[in-house]
């Protein structure tokens, strides 16, 4: 016997989290089934030391509600996994989300029950479900990859990765600990390691470009002129292209140059273009090497992510990685470790901005060491530690910080089988077709929140997150208005707008042939290479999902 409800939402981060408080609120009967113990998704699961968001706490918050905009406090401008932990868990107590959230429930299967227009999702403990609306709000990156390395299983030490950390104390103190990874996590997590630990080797295998993150504080006077200005700042994302507002506080800024500390200038993934044309030509090409140099010395690496033209004209992209390097060679005391931290395959801008607090310092510590495992290959994981070419480097604990099956993972993990019983991962076998990365065709009524080829995770991920659960919502509300029993888009609406994600990501630095990001699947063996995400800009998108809707839903088959 399954249990019956309007709508399955699979995932209770905030994607999911949003999804039950506004489908809730449009009467329908909702139940999510979250794997983890509690709320909070990818803040749930990665607690490693260092974990932090790359988008503006003030920014990177829900629209929704004016209450919770206007009394919630956030400790610092870029906040780090504890407090959004909070935040999330203060959301989920606020709107009391969590009697219509079950806990420690992983889905293994959702099947489409066609003769019943149902949808079934079925757990590991082989509990079911089922409803007329399914919505997958698994997140773009939750399932963590655990590259399978040699000799793997002997290592007796503990073994941890970034994505799955534990929620226990984890006691670093007296031991010898390795990392594999240098991506996002690994950058953040190494420099604190590096502090708790008695020694600490990284296995890097791509060197990084990564600039300094913004370590400010949140003022008082900052945060109530972003509560001042919330409405305007909302409707700001919604016309930004990364839906981050970009609004500068002005009545509480006395100062504003005098007071900031230039090296460290703040910079998020959003901020690839100049601030004002005086003060930073858009073009790296017209400085001279002697101003580049000088540039970067006085106001940080991030100035190069200042420049347009390094991210439009390959000639620019290469003076910017050069220069980067340059600055690079400066902040390291050994040569040697210098050269091999340089990134030289590929250039800024192919891959998703790191933002670091004290990475390249870290290597300047006499209890850090840094293995290239392109210079001296991994040979095979040890019971004690790991071997190289070079040597045997003893541990006692190994993380890996080697990142996610990103976009996909979640949805192909779900098993999810269509009309026919056909799967997903068969209709997916060269790579995700869907419309608008909301819903695909021959699975009806099965929607995905922040899917392939949805702005997603170019875009400020709670902005995409509210934008895509408001169109699910009104959506099931059109179709209850019009006693209609099922939405799906046609295969030409489908194939149309994944050639038109293909066409806008064509010549941009993300799909450079050297490049090879998660963004491109490229960091999973087998994964077809295909650009994701939408690159056309989150105003854009939304603007053409308004548009499909007030066409009276184009694109897709209402039945
Ligand atoms: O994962 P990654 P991540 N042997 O895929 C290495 C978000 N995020 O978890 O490049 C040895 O970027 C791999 O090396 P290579 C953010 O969107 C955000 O760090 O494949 N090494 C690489 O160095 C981010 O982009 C935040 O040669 C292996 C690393 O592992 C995304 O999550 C913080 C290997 C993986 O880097 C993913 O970041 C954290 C192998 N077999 C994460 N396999 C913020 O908000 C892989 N690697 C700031």
């Amino acid at each position: 016997m399954s249990d019956r409800g309007d709508v399955i939402i699979v995932g209770a981060g905030f994607a999911g989290m949003y999804a039950l408080y506004r489908f809730r609120g449009q009467g329908l009967n909702v139940i999510v089934l979250e794997a983890g113990s509690d709320v909070g998704g990818t803040w749930y699961w990665n607690r490693y030391p260092g974990a932090r968001c790359d988008v503006p706490s003030l920014e990177y918050s829900f629209g929704f509600s004016e209450e919770l905009e206007q009394e919630w406090d956030w400790p610092e401008v870029f906040s780090a996994q504890p407090d959004i932990l909070k935040y999330a868990n203060h959301v989920a107590e606020r709107f009391d989300l969590r009697r219509d959230i079950r806990f420690n429930t992983r889905v293994v299967a959702i099947d489409y029950l066609e003769d019943d227009n149902l949808w079934r999702a079925t757990t590991e403990t082989g509990e079911a479900v089922e409803a007329r609306f399914c919505v997958m709000a698994t997140g773009c990156l939750s399932v963590p990859n655990k590259p399978t390395l040699p000799g793997a299983d002997d290592f007796q030490g503990t073994v941890l990765h970034t994505g799955l950390w534990p929620k226990e104390e984890v006691d670093l103190s007296g031991k010898r600990v390795g990392i594999i990874g240098t991506g996002s996590s690994g950058v953040q997590a190494i420099p604190e390691l590096a502090k708790q630990a008695q020694h600490l080797t990284v296995f890097q295998r791509t060197p990084v470009y990564t600039v300094p993150a913004n370590r400010k504080r949140m003022r008082a006077e900052v945060q109530q002129e972003f509560r001042d200005h919330y409405r305007a700042i909302r409707d700001m994302q919604q016309h930004n292209p990364g839906g981050v507002s970009n609004f500068r506080p002005f009545r509480s800024v006395q100062q504003p140059q005098a007071t900031q500390t230039v090296a460290r200038e703040p910079v998020s993934f959003q901020q690839t273009a100049p601030q004002s044309a005086e003060s930073r030509p858009n073009e790296i090409m017209r400085l001279t090497p002697e101003e580049r140099t000088k540039l970067v010395a006085e106001r940080g690496l991030g100035m190069l992510l200042t420049f347009r033209d390094v991210f439009t004209n390959a000639e620019a992209n290469e003076i910017a990685n050069e220069t980067y390097r340059e600055a690079v060679r400066n902040m390291i005391d050994d040569p040697e470790v210098a050269e091999r931290l340089l990134p030289k395959t590929y250039g800024i801008g192919c891959k998703r901005q790191v933002l670091d607090r004290d990475f390249y310092d870290t290597f300047n510590r006499d209890d850090v060491t840094l293995v290239d495992l392109f210079e001296t290959p991994l040979e095979t994981i040890t019971a004690t530690g790991i071997q190289t070419s070079e040597g045997h480097h003893d541990l006692d604990l190994l993380i890996y910080a080697t990142g996610f099956d990103a976009m996909t993972g979640a949805l192909l993990k779900a098993n999810i089988r269509g009309r026919d019983r056909q799967p997903l991962s068969d209709k997916w076998r060269h790579g995700p077709v869907a419309y608008l990365g909301l819903q695909m065709q021959g699975f009806p009524n099965l929607f995905t929140v922040t899917g392939p080829g949805s702005p997603s995770v170019l875009c400020n991920m709670l902005v995409a997150i509210e934008q895509h659960v408001n169109w699910i919502g009104e959506c099931i509300d059109y179709l209850r208005d019009q006693g209609l029993q099922s939405i799906e888009p046609t295969a030409s609406a489908e194939t149309d707008w994944v050639a038109h994600v293909n066409q806008v990501a064509e010549g941009t630095m993300y799909t450079t042939p050297s490049c090879n990001s998660w963004y491109l699947g490229a960091n999973i063996s087998g994964k077809p290479r295909i650009f994701m995400p939408y690159v056309g800009g989150y105003s854009k998108y939304r603007e053409r999902c308004e548009q499909i809707v007030a066409n009276g839903y184009e694109g897709f088959t209402l039945s």
